[in-house]
């Protein structure tokens, strides 16, 4: 309230008010400030309640978890301290050095992404976090930052991704912590120019990144270049990665060989990574293809192989195992009650598979469980984000969709109104691969061949037929991104009697999109966020802003709207409260409201209906429309 009247004054916005006075003078803000954060709370409820949840609230268990107090997690020893002490260099030999299989857990940031469309809050993962840093003081890494849960954070949960990295490196201070980086499209769906690349690469480094995973979506070189030159210069660990597609057992496919990836692992050492990633984003590496592939990798390459695979078929525990035999160096695993079908294979049955055997990963069984049972009682609150999908899907082999888009798929084209084509839009994304010779799919060319798929669809275009039809449509911005050379240069070039139909008079470029791009003017961002926003600026504050402008944007307003909710439990925060129901809702640190919802009142002439809390003990009255 006054906060913020003040901040969009014109005589403050002009910048002839002292505001050092505000700042200097805390206590003028207590009691408003207070009461105005109890009230955001109570309207945040009301309208949930009223039109949201329509005063339906399931029941939950409370998420157990063990309170292991930060006197013995700062006395912990982990990988993250012996990265500190002794450089990428050093741990990228100590890898390669143990029998042991290494394990990332990739709970935080994969599979939630994969199997819950990445709304995990950051409470969620909070309470946890230090069961982490005790009961997997062994592991080599937790992937908990990048991706798609960048954008989501600010977009839905309406809170800050860097305040996650802040909070969780402080509750698990031994383990390493490992980011996907989307190389030239940072944690974005497009090419960012050099400098946005180089300073978020900064900027997450001194939030607390230590392993970046950085892959291109067509696995073409140029497109990591930026990105592992940066992370080389933070003196961080650069894991080079290599989307798998295809399947090298079937000797029919030519273009994604064995001898291709090996290639490319080569060129990726030779550019210094201190560990390679295979990343097999739609779960199509087969475990005898595993074997055949971790095999020649560790014949031909110095530097440690890291596994990433999807458990989509059901087989992902099986490609985990060979390429273990295989001698991979690490391996990704999500934990058990958030792993299989779209996320990653199961952590606490691999770890119980090799118990006793030479690659037993040392990894405490009991403690592990401890953490699994936690995150069972929390999923079931985001189960309106799943997809529904209930068992293995072999078909995957054949349609090649990764995991986090095979679950979106269906509400996608849904969206469009094509429920009931979905079947045909699956067949269709195999088709456009096709047409499109064959590419890499992962975020964003992925995005490219769902987004042509539901078009074609849509506008029953077929290969045939699209030469003629397509001369006067439109093509999604996606697709005339991929043909403008927007997302880099995929293996074996375009196919260019397409490229022209879609790019009409559109010329495509060969070069690194970076190249062309003209540099963020940071400073410029700066005074706008200051200037209209009344934020100070900070290095975070602005490269959110130059990667997702509207979303920055959007996520301020929320702020100023609700206040910050990112404290309250997830309960609450995504289905309210029913009538006669109690909570605690964490306002800030040390300050807890104990609120109950009394009643509802129908609505008046106005469409406002009364709602009745009792909080703390005293009664309070909220009006709420009703947009029903
Ligand atoms: C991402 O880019 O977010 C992915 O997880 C791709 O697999
Ligand atoms: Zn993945």
């Amino acid at each position: 309230g006054f906060l913020l009247n003040v901040l969009n004054h014109p005589i403050f916005k002009a910048g002839q008010c002292d505001t050092g006075f505000i700042g200097n003078n805390p206590e003028l803000m207590n009691i408003e400030a207070v009461e105005d954060k109890e009230l955001k709370v109570l309207k945040y409820i009301g309208n949930k309640v009223v039109n949201e949840t329509k005063g339906q609230h399931p029941q939950f268990n409370v998420p157990v978890f063990p309170k292991i107090p930060m006197t013995e997690i700062n006395t912990l020893s982990g990988t993250k301290q012996m990265f500190d002490r002794n450089g990428a260099e050093y741990v990228s030999k100590w890898v390669r050095d143990q029998k042991k299989l290494l394990i990332t857990d990739t709970t935080m940031r994969d599979a939630q992404q994969s199997l819950m469309a990445t709304r995990v809050r950051s409470v969620d993962m909070l309470k946890i976090a230090p069961a982490y840093a005790k009961y997997g003081q062994d592991l080599f890494s937790m992937e908990m930052w990048g991706g798609a849960t960048f954008d989501t954070a600010y977009r839905f949960l309406k809170e800050s991704p860097w305040d996650r990295l802040d909070k969780l490196r402080e509750k698990i201070p031994n383990i390493l912590f490992q980011m996907l980086l989307r190389g030239a499209n940072a944690v974005g769906y497009k090419n960012y120019p050099d400098n946005v690349i180089r300073d978020f690469v900064k900027r997450s480094a001194e939030g607390g990144i230590d392993v970046f995973r950085i892959f291109d979506s067509l696995n073409w070189v140029p497109g990591m270049e930026v990105a592992m030159d940066e992370v080389l210069n933070q003196g961080k660990i650069c894991e080079a990665t290599m989307c798998y597609t295809g399947d090298i057992l079937d000797e029919t496919r030519t273009k994604y060989t064995l001898d291709y990836y090996v290639k490319m692992a080569k060129e990726l050492e030779k550019r210094g990574a201190h560990i390679i990633a295979i990343k097999d984003m739609s779960g199509l590496l087969k475990p005898m293809a595993a074997r055949k592939l971790i095999k020649a990798l560790k014949e031909e390459v110095g530097v440690p192989i890291h596994l990433h695979t999807h458990d989509t078929s059901g087989n992902g525990v099986a490609t985990v195992l060979m390429a273990a035999q295989a001698g991979v160096d690490i391996a990704d695993a999500a934990i058990n009650s958030m792993s299989g079908l779209t996320s990653q294979p199961a952590e606490n049955s691999i770890i119980a598979a090799l118990r006793n055997s030479e690659r037993d990963t040392g990894i405490d069984p009991d403690g592990m469980q401890v953490i699994s049972d936690y995150w069972a009682d929390v999923r079931p609150v985001y189960k309106q984000f799943e997809s529904g999908l209930q068992a293995a899907s072999a078909e995957i082999y054949k349609y090649e969709i990764p995991g986090g888009q095979y679950s979106n798929l269906k509400p996608q084209v849904e969206s469009f109104g094509l429920g009931h084509k979905f079947q045909e839009v699956k067949e269709m994304y195999k088709t456009v691969n096709q047409m499109l010779g064959d590419i890499v799919k992962v975020t964003p060319s992925s995005k490219a061949v769902g987004d042509m798929a539901i078009f074609m669809v849509q506008n029953d275009l077929t290969p045939e037929n699209i030469m003629e039809k397509g001369k006067n449509l439109d093509f999604p911005d996606s697709i005339v991104s991929f043909f403008e050379g927007m997302m880099g240069q995929p293996e074996g070039g375009f196919n260019e009697e397409l490229q022209k139909i879609v790019l009409k008079d559109k010329k495509p470029i060969t070069c690194r999109p970076g190249q062309l791009l003209p540099p963020e003017d940071f400073d410029y961002i700066k005074q706008g966020l200051e200037k209209y926003f009344g934020l100070e600026g900070t290095p975070r504050e602005i490269i959110s802003y130059a990667m997702y402008p509207k979303v920055f944007e959007d996520f301020l307003k929320s702020r100023e709207k609700d206040g910050d909710m990112s404290m309250m439990g997830s309960d609450i925060f995504f289905h309210g409260l029913a009538v006669g129901e109690t909570c605690e809702v964490k306002v800030s640190e040390g300050r807890e409201l104990v609120i109950k919802l009394i009643e509802v009142r129908d609505v008046d002439e106005n469409g406002y209906r009364d709602l009745v809390f009792e909080v703390d003990g005293n009664m309070r009255i909220v009006k709420i429309k009703d947009h029903s």
